[in-house]
């Protein structure tokens, strides 16, 4: 079974989001998402809309994700691999190059991000319409 491995926040789900699962889970046959805690988040100076329970629930419900796991920290990826077997880390390519050192332990691929959305997007054009 050849495991695929990719993180994020995945707040807001949006369609830019689901062709990243669906081109990663095309890579193999089980994928696997490391889902960034909310402690994660404020590292990342993200602030998620949705508590991690609920994007894990979110995801969780997508039928090209078979597994999600707490992503708390930047130094758990080789880890994760290890002891997870896995064969593809799976990345958007705004992180082009970020994680070319997990290439000693599996393949690593960088997808073309879809153009035109973000949940930074969402949240600028909802307060754009609410607020004129
Ligand atoms: N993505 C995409 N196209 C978009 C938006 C996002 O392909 N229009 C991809 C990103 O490249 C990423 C994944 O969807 O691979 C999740 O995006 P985020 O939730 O924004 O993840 P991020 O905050 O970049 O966290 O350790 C890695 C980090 O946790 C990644």
């Amino acid at each position: 079974m050849r495991k695929v491995l990719t993180y994020g926040t995945f707040d807001l789900l949006h369609y830019g989001h689901i062709n990243l699962l669906r081109r990663a889970k095309k890579l193999g046959d089980y994928l696997i998402v490391g889902l960034s805690t909310d402690e994660f988040n404020a590292v990342k100076h993200k602030e998620a809309y949705h508590s991690y329970e609920n994007r894990k629930l979110i995801l969780e419900a997508i039928r090209y994700v078979d597994e999600v796991i707490p992503e708390k920290d930047w130094n758990q990826k080789i880890s994760d691999v290890q002891n997870n077997d896995v064969d593809v880390f799976v990345m958007g390519d705004d992180w082009k190059g970020k994680f070319d050192f997990l290439k000693d332990y599996c393949e690593v691929v960088y997808l073309p991000r879809t153009v035109g959305i973000s949940t930074t997007k969402i949240k600028q054009d909802l307060f754009t319409i609410k607020n004129g």
